[in-house]
């Protein structure tokens, strides 16, 4: 029985569910320093903005338990820097490039996917990151900013948009829907969550911004039920993220729904993590005579 793990988005054909998550490994090109990238599904890149960014002052990373808070505050080099310098060798990789895109208006989100149009494989929107004053997560907690957003990124675009959405609102699946509607290919949640950590004797926050966005472990019965609820409420793909840290969290987010799974806060454990997660995905399957992801994706006994 031959293993088939290839999968779509829109149009364009994934070899397999794994995908490097946006943010853990700069524009995704040094983990292929570490192994072999091309053995992916795709490749998430930082979020791009129209112009650099220096980002958050430090601390911007705290470990908490099973877990930890960031605060980088969308440092990169903006959209300029990444045509000149960064694409160019991650076109080379044989994996599906996504770039991640971020703006503080309307404009600045569709100018960035008019740019990357058709220079990369899909673009995810991200409307959900918390450790930035302006744009960010706060286009993702309205329900009517998300719709414009989405509308006008899918103006200028023709290749795949994915739209990863915060899991600091009531109803998650209201925002996939609402993203469904306005034209979204798939889904990515979850981002992360808003969190605290106080250090008692300066009593001052462990985070140079203050608040920071919790991932890893603790997050991922949080965002394995957020994907559980969304994958229900959508007919498009759901990419499953949170504290996916083996191929049994994985094999879990596909049986809540998830098409795909990106991998995140694993990467700093365990670089390679992703490829050892795609590996434990194939060895489950085969051992259970499965020959697809249909075949467990939301698969689970409600009762
Ligand atoms: O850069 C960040 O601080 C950041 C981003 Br853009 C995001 O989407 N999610 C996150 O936890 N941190």
């Amino acid at each position: 029985m031959k293993l088939d793990l290839s999968t779509k988005i829109g149009t364009v054909l994934f070899k397999n569910p794994v995908l490097a998550a946006s943010g853990t490994s700069g524009y995704g090109a040094i983990l292929n320093d570490i192994f072999d990238v091309s053995q992916l599904g795709g490749i998430i890149t930082k979020s791009i903005t129209v112009k650099p960014r220096k980002g958050n002052p430090p601390p911007r990373i705290i470990e908490t338990s099973c877990g930890m808070l960031n605060s980088i505050g969308l440092e990169n080099r903006g959209i300029q820097y990444f045509l000149d310098e960064n694409l160019p060798r991650l076109k080379t990789f044989k994996t599906n490039v996504i770039a991640s895109i971020a703006g503080n208006s309307d404009e600045e989100y569709a100018m960035l996917a008019e740019t990357l149009n058709k220079q990369v494989d899909a673009i995810e929107v991200n409307i959900s990151c918390p450790n930035v004053k302006e744009g960010g997560m706060s286009f993702g907690q309205e329900l009517h900013s998300t719709r414009k957003v989405v509308e006008t990124v899918k103006a200028v675009s023709s290749i795949p948009i994915i739209v990863k959405l915060t899991p600091n609102v009531t109803r998650i699946e209201d925002f996939a829907k609402v993203c469904e509607e306005s034209g979204a290919d798939a889904i990515s949640l979850v981002n992360t969550y808003k969190g605290l950590s106080i250090d008692i004797r300066s009593r001052r926050s462990n985070i140079g911004a203050f608040t920071g966005g919790l991932s890893g472990p603790a997050i991922k019965p949080l965002a394995l039920y957020a994907v559980w609820k969304t994958a229900k409420t959508v007919g498009i793909p759901v990419i499953g993220c949170g504290g996916v840290m083996n191929y049994v969290d994985a094999i879990e987010f596909f049986m809540a729904g998830a098409s795909f799974i990106e991998i995140g806060s694993a990467t700093f454990r365990e670089p390679d993590a992703s490829l050892k997660i795609l590996r434990g995905i194939k060895q489950f399957l085969e051992d259970e005579n499965i020959c697809c992801l249909n075949d467990i994706k939301g698969v689970i006994h409600e009762c």
